[in-house]
């Protein structure tokens, strides 16, 4: 109380010698209502460099949108003004960097991570998130081993690959009446998972495995496998991978006079792709966590405001913007930026998205994600029908 008496007391003084330098002092900073401003430092991983640079980027600009909107709020936490630093760091896709990349942000005391954007990084750097207590929301790392391994700080805002097989498998036997199934996949954690999942999917509706051949997320020729794989004449074709070899494979399968349908899943389902393939990604389907943008609820708003800054989006930035917003929310939520006090209200929260409503269960996945199937025509992804379905 005494020291509020001196503070009253010399705010005439403190106005009138401001005043004589022609400066004015705010009544909040002059009654110390309000502290000085706290640096709040946020980790962002993906591949910045490299075939995926350009889904690296986009999921940076996601984030980053985010990031300038919390600051531009001047958002009060735990009684001082926030200022969010975003520290993007490139891990090239390659696990063994992603380990590195978790430890600097862990040396650098960042208070969450938003990534990795590859599950075959997002896998092994959550060990290390984890022994070190940081919150880590994955906005496009769908392998289910992710958030299988017990790990309290991990979460991830869309739809896993167990639910995206599942769809891909019923797309392929059901809607697309494949009964003879050639599976490449490129050994990556997300690409071998996925098409892991979605074999179980297809051999379970009876549809039988010709051929499951394997090449890698660095790989531009595919011709030998593709050779094998037209000797078995399959009904469809399905990729577990990401664009950067989707693309010039689909332009590779229509070279070698193959028309069976192809299939791919998120890391496929790209305007890069379209480019990558030409004139021959025409009829290519493919499947995508979430519900198409102008379905999200707040989807178009943010394409307005994303696109025009950005350029197009490629794929994962609405994600990265919601999970940059809902560990915001989570740290008001608690009135603290120590991950330790906001991840419970992380772990029981209803954030409204741009890309859906976000809870997540037990393990840190999205509550009832959606799967969204779409198909190439005209030059362009379009929509084919979404299923919803369960973790
Ligand atoms: N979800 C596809 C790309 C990212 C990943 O899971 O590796």
């Amino acid at each position: 109380m005494k020291y509020s008496n001196i503070t009253i007391g010399i705010i005439p003084l403190l106005c009138l010698a401001l005043s004589a330098c022609g400066k004015q002092e705010s009544a909040d900073t002059a009654t110390h209502t309000t502290t000085a401003e706290e640096v709040v430092k946020i980790g962002a991983a993906a591949p910045l460099t490299g075939p995926q640079s350009h889904l690296g980027k986009d999921n940076e600009n996601g984030t980053k949108m985010a990031i300038e909107e919390a600051n531009a709020k001047g958002l009060i936490i735990g009684g001082k003004k926030i200022r969010f630093e975003l520290i993007s760091e490139d891990d090239q896709a390659d696990p063994r960097l992603g380990t590195v990349v978790a430890q600097k942000f862990v040396d650098q005391q960042v208070k969450g991570v938003i990534g990795h954007l590859n599950s075959g990084t997002t896998i092994p750097s959550s060990k290390i998130y984890s022994d070190a207590g940081i919150v880590q929301i994955s906005p496009a790392a769908t392998n289910v081993t992710y958030t299988s391994q017990g790990f309290k700080t991990a979460f991830r805002v869309m739809a896993n690959d167990a639910q995206q097989g599942k769809v891909l498998g019923y797309y392929a036997t059901h809607q697309l009446g494949g009964k003879k199934i050639a599976i490449i996949d490129d050994r990556t954690a997300y690409g071998q998972g996925l098409a892991d999942e979605f074999k179980k999917a297809v051999t379970e509706a009876g549809a039988q495995i010709v051929a499951h051949e394997f090449t890698t997320d660095k790989a531009t020729d595919f011709m030998s496998i593709l050779t094998k794989i037209k000797s078995v004449k399959p009904d469809v074709l399905f990729y577990g991978g990401m664009d950067a070899q989707g693309g010039p494979m689909m332009k590779q399968v229509r070279g070698l006079g193959l028309t069976t349908r192809f299939l791919t899943g998120d890391g496929g389902s790209t305007p890069e792709f379209i480019k990558l393939a030409g004139a021959d990604a025409e009829g290519a389907y493919s499947s995508l966590p979430g519900v198409p943008l102008a379905k999200m609820p707040g989807g178009e708003e943010f394409g307005a405001r994303f696109t025009p800054k950005y350029g197009q989006i490629q794929l994962y930035a609405p994600y990265c913007y919601d999970a940059v917003n809902v560990m915001i929310s989570a740290m008001q939520q608690a009135d603290s930026v120590e991950p330790a006090k906001y991840l419970p209200k992380l772990a029981g929260i209803t954030h409204d998205g741009v890309t859906a409503k976000i809870n997540f269960d037990e393990k840190g996945d999205l509550k009832g994600g959606m799967i969204t199937l779409y198909q190439v025509k005209n030059g362009q992804w379009e929509v084919l029908e979404t299923l919803e379905t369960k973790p």
